[in-house]
C-alpha cells in the first residue's frame, strides 16, 4: 500500500472541474492519470470504498471528461460505484476523505450531491435505459447534448441492459454513446455467454484510423464531398462486415466501435470523438485492466473490487455462517444447489463453489433471473438456496411472488445484508424486505440472531416443504446476546427467546435479529433506572399468527406497555404485522405499545451519528419510549 502522506499532486492540484484539464496534453494527462491512482490509493484505503474498478477507468474518464461538456453533455454511470475519478475531476476532491462517511460523499452518484451527477445508482444495469431516457428527452427539447452510459461487463449481465438496447433502435439524431467497460470482471470473474462473447469481438486496429483520414479527404472535395463521405460510409460498413462480420450489437442496430485499449488516453480520445460524430447511438467498447496500477489489486480485483475502512469493525460472520451451514447441509443432502446473483463472495459461498462446483450457481447481476431459476430448480425436486443481499432481491420480488409463493415451491430465500448497512448508504440498506415478503402468502420469514439459531432455521427451511426466507446482517455475532437469551441451553425448536421475563415483568421489548442488542442495552439502560424490562427475541416472525400465539403464551398479565423494534421500514413490517396479530388477540386491549422502525422516510438523516441513532432505532430512544408510556400513563 502506497502511503506517502507528503504526496506531492503537482497536476491533480490544479484541476478543480473539468474544464481544467480540457487543455492538458497527452504526456501531462497520464502524469494526471498517475496522480489520480495515487490519490484513490491513499484516499481509499483509509476510508474504503471501490478502489479496482476506480482504479480501472482512470483514463477512460479523463478522455470522457476531455471530449465531452458536461455538465451539459451528461455521463450516466452504471451502479456508480466506478465514479470515484469522476467525482475527484467534478469539484468534489476537496471532500473525498468523507466518502462513505454519515454525511459525506455517497459511494454512488446521487443527483443531489452534484449537478455532474445527472443520475443516481447503487444497483446494476439501469444506466443505458436512464440515459436513453435522458438523450430521448433531450431529442425532444431540441437540444444537442450528449449522454453517455458507462457500463461494465458485470453490470452487462443484468437484464435490463437488454431491454434498454432492445429500444435503441430509435436512433435518428439520438446523441447516446454507451461505452462498456470490459474489464473481465463482475466483482468476481465474470460469467456466461455474454461475457464469451464480449472477449471474442474484434475488429482490425487500423480501421477507424483509415476511416478518419478518408473522410476528411473526401469532404474537402468541392460541391460533392459532403454526399460521397455518406455514400462511402455506407459502402465501408457492407464492406466491413463482409471482411470482419457484423457483431452483436451492430445487429442490434447500433454503431460499434472498438474494443479500444482503455489505457491509451489518445485512443480513447480519437474514439469518443468518433462517437460524436455518428448522430445516432454508438456503442463504444473498451477494454480495462481492474486494479491497474497497484500490483496487489491488479493481481486479485475480486479481493479489491470493494476494500474496508482502516479501523473497520468485523463483518460477515453471519454469511460465513450460512456459508457454513450450505456446505454441511450439501455434504448428505444431494438436492442443495446454491444460486448467487454475482456476489459469491459476499454471500459466504466461495467454499461451496470449490466443493460442489456443479450445484453452485452464478447466473450473474440477475437477481429476478436467480429467482426463477431456483423455483424452476424446485420444480425438478432439488432445494435451491438463493443468497442474495436485501437490497439486491428487491429486483426479484414479482418472481418471489408469481414464480415461488404462489406454486408454493420450497425455494430458500438467504437474504444477506439484512437492515441498515451504514458505509454504502440509501442504496444499500436492508430495511424493505420484510415490508414485501410479509405481504407474500406462504412465506415463511427467519430472523436469527446467532449462528448457531441460523443453522437452526437452515436446517428447518430444508425440510419445510415451502418457500422460505432467512434474514441476517453484515455482522459478527453478538456475545451478549448469545448468553442472555441462551446460556447453555441447546434448542431444537424455531421459536421465541426471552430474557429478565418473570410474573411482574411491566414493560417488554419485542425484536428479532441484530435488534437483539440494542434491545437489551435498552433493557440494562431501564433497570439502571430501577424499571423492569424484559426482551423477547423472535427467531422467525411470520407466520405472524404462529407468532402472535406464542408470545401471547409467554407475556404475563401484568404487562403494561410494549415497544416492537425493528431496523426495517415501518409501513407492513413486523411491528405493525405483530401488533395487529396481538390485537386481535386482545393482549394489546391490556398493555400500551410504541413501534419502533425506520420512518417511512427515504432521508436517513445522518448528522454524525451512527445510522442507527440517525434512523431512531438506537437503544436511547427505545429506552426513552418505555419511559414515555409509564409517564403518560400514570
Ligand atoms: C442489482 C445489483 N446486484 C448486485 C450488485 C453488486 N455489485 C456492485 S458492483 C458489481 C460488479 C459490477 O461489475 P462491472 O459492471 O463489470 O464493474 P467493475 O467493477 O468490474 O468495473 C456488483 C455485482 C449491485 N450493485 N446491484
Amino acid at each position: 500500500m502506497v502511503t506517502m502522506q507528503d504526496q506531492k499532486y503537482v497536476f491533480l492540484d490544479q484541476v478543480n472541474s473539468p474544464e481544467d484539464i480540457k487543455e492538458f496534453d497527452r504526456e501531462s494527462t497520464e502524469v494526471l492519470a498517475g496522480e489520480i491512482r495515487n490519490f484513490l490509493i491513499n484516499n481509499v484505503s483509509e476510508c474504503g470504498g471501490h478502489l479496482a474498478s476506480n482504479l480501472g477507468v482512470v483514463e477512460l474518464t479523463l478522455a470522457l471528461h476531455k471530449v465531452f461538456n458536461t455538465p451539459e453533455d451528461k455521463i450516466v454511470w452504471d451502479v456508480g460505484h466506478q465514479s470515484y475519478v469522476h467525482k475527484i475531476l467534478t469539484g468534489r476532491k476537496g471532500d473525498f476523505s468523507t466518502l462513505r462517511t454519515p454525511g459525506g460523499l455517497s459511494g454512488f452518484t446521487k443527483r443531489s450531491e452534484s449537478e455532474y451527477d445527472p443520475f443516481g445508482a447503487g444497483h446494476s444495469s439501469t444506466s443505458v435505459s436512464a440515459a436513453l431516457g435522458i438523450a430521448e428527452a433531450e431529442k425532444l427539447k431540441g437540444g444537442d447534448a450528449y449522454t453517455v452510459a458507462v457500463v461494465g461487463d458485470g453490470a452487462f449481465t443484468g437484464g435490463m441492459i437488454y431491454e434498454a438496447l432492445n429500444n435503441c433502435d430509435r436512433t435518428d439524431g439520438l446523441k447516446l454513446v454507451i461505452v462498456l467497460n470490459e474489464n473481465e470482471m463482475s466483482i468476481s470473474k465474470n460469467i456466461g455467454s455474454v461475457a464469451k462473447t464480449l472477449s471474442k469481438l474484434r475488429t482490425n486496429p487500423g480501421y477507424f484510423k483509415t476511416k478518419e483520414a478518408t473522410r476528411s479527404f473526401l469532404a474537402k472535395i468541392p460541391f460533392i464531398g459532403k454526399g460521397l463521405v455518406s455514400f462511402i460510409i455506407k459502402c465501408k460498413k457492407a464492406i466491413k462486415n463482409i471482411l470482419y462480420g457484423s457483431n452483436y450489437f451492430e445487429n442490434l442496430g447500433l454503431y460499434y466501435i472498438g474494443p479500444i485499449d482503455g489505457h491509451d488516453i489518445g485512443e480513447l480520445e480519437d474514439m469518443l470523438n468518433e462517437a460524436k460524430k455518428c448522430n445516432q447511438c454508438v456503442l463504444v467498447h473498451v477494454k480495462t485492466q481492474k486494479g491497474r496500477g497497484y500490483a496487489p489489486a491488479e493481481e486479485r480485483p475480486d479481493k479489491y473490487h470493494s476494500v474496508a475502512p482502516k479501523d473497520a469493525e468485523p463483518a460477515g460472520g453471519f454469511s460465513k455462517a450460512f456459508g457454513k451451514a450450505m456446505i454441511q447441509s450439501a455434504e448428505s443432502d444431494k438436492r442443495i444447489c446454491a444460486i448467487t446473483a454475482a456476489m459469491g463472495r459476499g454471500t459466504g459461498l466461495s467454499d461451496f463453489e470449490k466443493e460442489f462446483p456443479d450445484r453452485f450457481f452464478d447466473v450473474g447481476i440477475a437477481e429476478e433471473h436467480a429467482v426463477t431459476f431456483a423455483a424452476g430448480l424446485a420444480a425438478g425436486d432439488m432445494v435451491p438456496v438463493c443468497a442474495i443481499y436485501s437490497t439486491f432481491l428487491q429486483r426479484g420480488y414479482d418472481n418471489i411472488l408469481h414464480d415461488v409463493a404462489l406454486q408454493d415451491l420450497p425455494v430458500i430465500l438467504a437474504i444477506d445484508r439484512a437492515g441498515l448497512n451504514p458505509s454504502d448508504g440509501a442504496t444499500h440498506h436492508g430495511i424493505f424486505d420484510v415490508s414485501f415478503l410479509s405481504a407474500i402468502p406462504e412465506m415463511t420469514i427467519f430472523t436469527p440472531a446467532t449462528y448457531e439459531a441460523l443453522d437452526r432455521a437452515f436446517k428447518c427451511a430444508v425440510t419445510l416443504g415451502k418457500p422460505a426466507a432467512i434474514r441476517y446482517p453484515n455482522a459478527v455475532e453478538d456475545e451478549i446476546v448469545m448468553s442472555a437469551f441462551y446460556g447453555n441451553e441447546a434448542y431444537d425448536d424455531i421459536s421465541v427467546r426471552s430474557f429478565a421475563l418473570n410474573d411482574v415483568t411491566d414493560n417488554v421489548i419485542i425484536t428479532h435479529g441484530r435488534m437483539a442488542s440494542t434491545a437489551l442495552e435498552a433493557a440494562a439502560q431501564l433497570m439502571d433506572s430501577g424499571i423492569n424490562c424484559a426482551v423477547l427475541l423472535c427467531e422467525f416472525i411470520k407466520p405472524y399468527d404462529a407468532l402472535a400465539d406464542i408470545i401471547s403464551d409467554l407475556l404475563p398479565y401484568t404487562v403494561k406497555n410494549i415497544v416492537f423494534l425493528e431496523e426495517e421500514i415501518l409501513s407492513g413490517g413486523f411491528g405493525m404485522n405483530l401488533s395487529f396479530e396481538l390485537r386481535r388477540r386482545r393482549i394489546l386491549t391490556r398493555a400500551r405499545h410504541k413501534i419502533i422502525a425506520v420512518d417511512d422516510n427515504f432521508a436517513i438523516p445522518e448528522k454524525g451519528e451512527t445510522v442507527w441513532q440517525s434512523a431512531g432505532v438506537d437503544s436511547m430512544t427505545v429506552a426513552e419510549a418505555v419511559i414515555e408510556m409509564i409517564e403518560a400513563y400514570k
